[in-house]
């Protein structure tokens, strides 16, 4: 009986693995064609589905950040939407995040922080392409080499903008005027009674946008509740060097009109049914662990044929 037990959780689990198999692609996302005001008003997001960032699968784990020191949803979530008007892009994130902590580390990524990373061209690959053979890639910034943006906003009534790593991302090294004059940049931001949002708007120096362009996109926001950087929470729930490579990144596409929640991509989310849709890599996580369990219960299974 045991044996047939142990055959029967194997079918299922394989049964499983097919399921997930379909939803082994990175997350994906329309991007609708739409002029937003930066103002930290959200209303002119309505009908555009947010892309839910809720649970420990979306926490990544190294530089001193542990699964323990993420408490739950309301220490730190988020929700994000995207549009493009002309050539600027735009994107909506709401926060979920108990202490909004005024910016004192000595880097943008140590403090609360949203980050955008941009593969513009959706080419995957290195986000920084080295031209002169250095072993370390952020020892200098040459424009040159940057197939693809890492952008930091601190969440603060004048939010502070980082462009690139010129300057290391050192709080007191801001690249905001360059922001604002070379990339007709602006970011809005508001507090909430669940904790902030942002809203921003840029057009990406040299990179026209049109109907039907995809861009390879990552969001991440990083919580510092008082005590230094704690956690940081990854749109595509990566665990790899997401900085450094592209490879990973969610897909964003440019379309013409926006399209109603059920059809417009995103998590499939709605305030009625957050759980529908493709989750991307999170489900190949799933996966992974579905595939330990198997190998786990045949290698059980070859035990009890064995010891019979
Ligand atoms: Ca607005
Ligand atoms: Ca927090
Ligand atoms: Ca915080």
């Amino acid at each position: 009986m045991k044996t047939k037990f142990n055959l029967l959780r194997v079918l299922c689990l394989l049964v499983g693995l097919s399921a997930a198999a379909e939803c082994a692609e990175p997350p994906s996302c329309d991007f609708p064609r739409r002029n937003i005001k930066l103002d930290g008003d959200l209303n002119d997001w309505a009908g555009i589905p947010p892309n839910l960032v809720q649970g420990k699968e979306h926490l990544w784990f190294g530089q001193g950040m542990t699964p323990e020191k993420w408490t739950n949803n309301a220490d730190l979530s988020y929700q994000w939407r995207g549009a493009w008007f002309g050539d600027r892009l735009f994107f909506a994130v709401e926060v979920a995040d108990d202490h909004l902590v005024e910016p004192g580390q000595a880097s943008s990524f140590l403090c609360d922080c949203l980050e955008i990373y941009l593969d513009y061209n959706h080419q995957g690959g290195a986000r920084v392409k080295v031209l002169d053979g250095r072993a370390d890639v952020f020892a200098r910034c040459d424009p040159r080499e940057l197939m693809g943006y890492e952008l930091h906003f601190l969440p603060e009534n004048r939010p502070r903008v980082y462009l690139d790593h010129s300057d290391k991302y050192a709080l007191g090294k801001p690249q905001t005027n360059r922001f604002k004059r070379d990339w007709a940049g602006k970011a809005a931001f508001r507090k909430t009674p669940k904790g902030y949002l942002m809203e921003v708007g840029f057009s990406v120096p040299g990179v026209p946008l049109a109907a039907g362009k995809i861009l390879g996109v990552e969001i991440g926001v990083c919580d510092d509740d008082g005590k230094g950087r704690e956690s940081i929470m990854m749109w595509t729930g990566t665990k790899g060097d997401f900085w450094l490579t592209m490879e990973e990144y969610g897909k964003a596409t440019l379309t013409d009109t926006p399209k109603s929640g059920a059809e417009a991509g995103g998590n499939g989310y709605n305030a009625k049914n957050s759980s529908t849709g493709c989750r991307g890599r999170l489900e190949r996580g799933r996966a992974a662990a579905k595939i330990d369990d198997w190998m786990f219960l045949s290698r059980r299974h070859e035990d009890q044929a064995s010891a019979q």
